[in-house]
C-alpha cells in the first residue's frame, strides 16, 4: 500500500505546553509504518470556547503513513494518553490534543473519527500552521486553503518563533 499523507494538529494548555508539543513530534516521529515528513512553527493562541483557561499552543504535522485511519486514530489517542491526557471537560484544558485533521483526500464518519476534521476550515490555529506545510492544499470538497484563510481571522494567533524560521524541514 502506498503512504498517505495525513496532517494532525497539535495542541495543549497545561503543563508546559511548548515540552508536550516536543515530545508529541517526537512520539510521532517513532510511529509504526510513519514518516514524520515536517511540521509547522508552534503558535501561541487564545483558547476557542470557554475563555477561563490558559492560552494554547498549537502546531501542525504532516505524516506519511500506511496505518489505516483507524490505526492512526489509535496511535495518535496512545501518544495523549501517554502525556497525561485525562477526558474530563468538553472543551476544557488539556495537556495534549492530537487530532486527525487529514488523512490524504479521504472523507470518514464513523463513531470515532471524523475526516476532514469538522472544525478545521474554521480554526486559525489550524490553517495558519497547516499553511507553512501545504500551501496548494484543497479539501476533499474541493475547497482551498487559500480561500479558507482569506475568510480567516487571525487575531489572537501569534508565532512563537522569528521570522521565517522553519518548525521542521519537509522531506
Ligand atoms: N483553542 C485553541 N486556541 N487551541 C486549541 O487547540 C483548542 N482546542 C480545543 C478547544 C477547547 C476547542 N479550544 C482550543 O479543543
Amino acid at each position: 500500500m502506498s503512504a498517505v499523507r495525513a496532517y494532525i494538529g497539535l495542541g495543549s494548555n497545561l503543563d508546559d505546553p511548548v515540552r508536550q508539543l516536543r515530545r508529541a513530534l517526537a512520539a510521532l516521529a517513532r510511529l509504526p509504518e510513519t514518516h514524520l515528513a515536517g511540521y509547522s512553527r508552534f503558535y501561541r493562541s487564545v483558547p476557542l470556547g470557554p475563555q477561563d483557561q490558559p492560552d494554547y499552543v498549537n502546531a501542525v504535522a504532516a505524516l506519511d503513513t500506511t496505518l489505516d485511519a483507524e490505526a492512526l486514530l489509535d496511535a495518535l489517542q496512545a501518544i495523549e494518553t501517554a502525556q497525561g491526557r485525562v477526558r474530563t471537560l468538553r472543551w476544557g484544558p488539556r495537556t495534549l490534543d492530537l487530532d486527525m485533521l487529514l488523512y490524504g483526500n479521504e472523507v470518514l464518519a464513523t463513531p470515532r473519527l471524523t475526516v476532514p476534521h469538522p472544525g478545521l476550515a474554521e480554526r486559525s490555529f489550524v490553517l495558519y500552521p497547516l499553511a507553512e506545510l501545504a500551501t496548494d492544499l484543497a479539501l476533499p470538497d474541493g475547497r482551498t486553503l487559500a480561500g479558507l484563510l482569506n475568510h480567516c481571522d487571525r487575531s489572537g494567533l501569534e508565532p512563537l518563533t522569528h521570522g521565517d524560521e522553519p518548525g521542521g524541514v519537509i522531506s
